[in-house]
């Protein structure tokens, strides 16, 4: 009644040039150290971990204006993407564990390239669509989703590394769940393009299972295109999931967060999911680091096929006495 997903290619982006806290490129080895590969073997999904991209030090790297890290976020990118690529080339339901969010460029590039048109799913606290000229921070983490729609196209200069990247994202076929930290600009875009989003407060107004319902009616009205879910962990409320670069209080419970995976998993149509933003030197608390990271693994295995009333392998038989 749940087929799990069949095969993870698991990719490791310990990259962290998107934003200025150390630490978020440590997400992927504490992923693996607690045990995502058997956690989902023990489903009977196939596992293949790529291992990590490396990604080298850009010499001469100075900020364009505001924005920083520019070569190295696009040289990454590139890389992610060809990685990303040829993961859904091999037959597998892409898994990238960030690093931060500027690598959604280069996993949804990627998956794009290999599939076609897709669905996105962005679970975030943030919106992440500010431009390179609207962005006061000048994070790239802060700016993905405008880097790969076709609406933003003539908003987004031509950056140094970036030349690989042609936008392959329609606003239509994007919807934003958990949002609760949109700077004015970013909200003026998701207006002027029409995007759908479920802030907090329709998840409080709807509850998580009517927004996964009407996400889903949304996007499948356009055609059943592969889901690319892009899973940023501070879309989970602080209180569960500390260990994060951009907190913000007032997020989606654990079961809220888990129910937004097991649904997507069941359309069947899941193709790709980037698990990111874990930074496990930004817990207080070893158990802070803990809680996240076990997080970010159950929302993964919600992604392959678990769900909680249990589940069980298809060749399994009772013990004869
Ligand atoms: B994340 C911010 F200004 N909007 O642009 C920005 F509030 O990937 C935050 O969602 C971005 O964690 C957060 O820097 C990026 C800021
Ligand atoms: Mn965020
Ligand atoms: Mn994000
Ligand atoms: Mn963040």
């Amino acid at each position: 009644q749940h087929p799990p997903a069949r095969s993870a290619g698991i990719v490791g982006a310990p990259f962290s040039k998107g934003q200025s806290r150390g630490g978020v490129e440590d997400g992927p080895e504490r992923i693996r150290a607690a045990g995502l590969q058997r956690r989902l073997q023990q489903l009977g999904c196939a596992v293949k971990d790529y291992g990590n991209l490396t990604f080298e030090d850009m010499s001469r790297d100075e900020p364009m204006g505001l924005l920083k890290s520019v070569r190295a976020v696009g040289a990454a990118n590139q890389k992610l993407s060809q990685a990303v690529r040829a993961a859904k080339e091999d037959g597998h339901t892409a898994v990238v564990l960030g690093g931060d969010h500027s690598l959604a460029i280069g996993s949804i590039h990627g998956h794009s390239a290999a599939v076609g048109e897709l669905s996105v799913v962005w679970v975030d606290a943030h919106a992440d669509i500010n431009t390179p000229l609207t962005t006061y921070t000048g994070n790239i983490h802060g700016q993905p989703v405008s880097y790969l729609l076709h609406e933003l196209r003539s908003k987004v200069p031509v950056l140094p590394n970036f030349s690989w990247l042609k936008p392959c994202v329609s606003a239509a076929d994007v919807v934003f769940i958990g949002l609760r930290d949109v700077d004015p600009a970013e909200h003026y875009i998701l207006k002027m393009l029409g995007v759908k989003t479920f802030s907090m407060s329709e998840v409080d107004q709807l509850g998580v299972a009517r927004v996964m319902e009407e996400t889903c009616d949304y996007l499948s009205a356009r055609g059943k295109k592969p889901i690319h879910l892009s899973y940023d962990i501070d879309a989970i409320d602080p209180s569960v999931a500390p260990a994060t670069g951009t907190p913000v209080v007032g997020g989606l419970t654990y079961r809220e967060g888990v129910y937004i995976t097991e649904h997507l998993c069941q359309t069947g149509l899941l193709s790709a999911v980037d698990l990111v933003e874990v930074n496990p030197l930004r817990g207080q608390t070893e158990e802070d680091v803990r809680s996240t990271v076990s997080t970010a693994i159950d929302l993964l295995l919600g992604c392959f096929g678990r769900v909680r009333e249990g589940n069980h392998l298809p060749d399994y038989r009772l013990p004869e006495p």
